[in-house]
């Protein structure tokens, strides 16, 4: 039987795969362009929303084959997320996914572009992801268009948290952030591969509620891992929240108590799938393994 590691092994060889064929080569110019896209994509990140999209894709009965593009492009919606919010005007880090960030290994002009383009090319490899249906690609388009972007996306609450900086915010506050910063594209990653699978309506209001608990998990285990571990571990800069006076689960609750929460919504999560007369197991394990994450 699959295991879970040889499930993500197999996830992050299809996605790099497939990143390798839909960016273009670091030889072809604009050569600097392209450099900078793949030193971002190709620096050892964890692909947990590809993960998701082909875990939650086969629950359905999709193919590997019809998750593939879905799930890169998703990578590189987040990949252009992280570049851009590593950049001076943002958070202004040094380090990323164990290596210079893109503004400081390239330039500030190249990291806005690089950014820019990973997204257009995100779009343009679902647009003609032959193996889908025009249909379900449309979906898939609008769906990720409203996760990455504006009211209730990823971008939108990129600027509520800059809005918020400086200032003592609510739990409830903290929260509706997260659910758009990090939770929206997580969220979006289950129900494209519930789309993709052709999961009936009933079922995919399941995983996304499921999914939006598997967010706000990943963000608890985000904010203790930025406190428990070190930098060498986690591959960016540990200890920024505290620094940048952010608010954070550990800072509200202590770092017990958001174990014990991540724990709480990690069950949660797995009620959630109670309701599909599915095998659940590996979306369980995956929801295990976010709360149990070490980077
Ligand atoms: C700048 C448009 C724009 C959006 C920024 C994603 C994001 C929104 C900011 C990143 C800040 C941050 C640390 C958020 C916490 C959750 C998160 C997205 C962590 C990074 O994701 P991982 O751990 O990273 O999946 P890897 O490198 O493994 O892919």
């Amino acid at each position: 039987m699959l295991t879970l590691a040889d499930f993500v092994a197999d996830v992050r060889a299809r996605v790099d795969a497939a990143l390798d064929e839909l960016i273009p080569g670091a030889d072809i110019s604009p050569t600097r362009l392209h450099e900078a896209i793949r030193w971002s994509v190709f620096a050892g990140g964890k692909r947990v929303r590809p993960a998701i999209v082909f875990a939650v894709g086969e629950t359905f009965g999709a193919s590997r084959t019809d998750l593939g593009r879905t799930a890169a492009a998703v990578e590189m919606i987040h990949t252009y997320s992280l570049i851009h919010d590593d950049l001076p005007a943002m958070d202004d880090d040094d380090l990323r996914r164990g290596r210079a960030t893109s503004h400081r290994q390239f330039d500030e002009a190249t990291a806005i572009l690089a950014g820019d383009v990973l997204q257009t090319l995100a779009f343009k490899a679902i647009a003609t992801d032959e193996v889908l249906s025009p249909e379900k690609r449309l979906k898939l388009i609008s769906l990720m268009a409203d996760a990455a972007g504006t009211p209730s996306g990823m971008v939108a609450g990129q600027q509520l948290d800059l809005d918020a900086e400086g200032e003592t915010l609510s739990i409830a506050a903290l929260e509706k952030i997260h659910r758009q910063k990090t939770g929206a594209l997580i969220t979006a990653s289950a129900v494209a591969g519930a789309i993709i699978g052709e999961a009936e309506e009933a079922e995919l209001v399941a995983i996304r509620t499921f999914a939006e608990k598997l967010g706000l998990l990943f963000q608890i285990t985000d904010d203790l891992l930025d406190v428990t571990q070190g930098t060498a571990a986690l591959g960016k800069t540990a200890g920024k929240d505290a620094a940048a006076a952010k608010a954070t689960y550990p800072g509200h609750y202590g770092v017990e108590k958001s174990h014990e929460l991540a724990t709480q919504i990690c069950t949660e999560a797995g009620a959630e799938l109670a309701a599909l007369p599915r095998d659940t197991s590996l979306l369980r394990g995956l929801a295990e393994m976010i709360a149990q994450r070490k980077s």
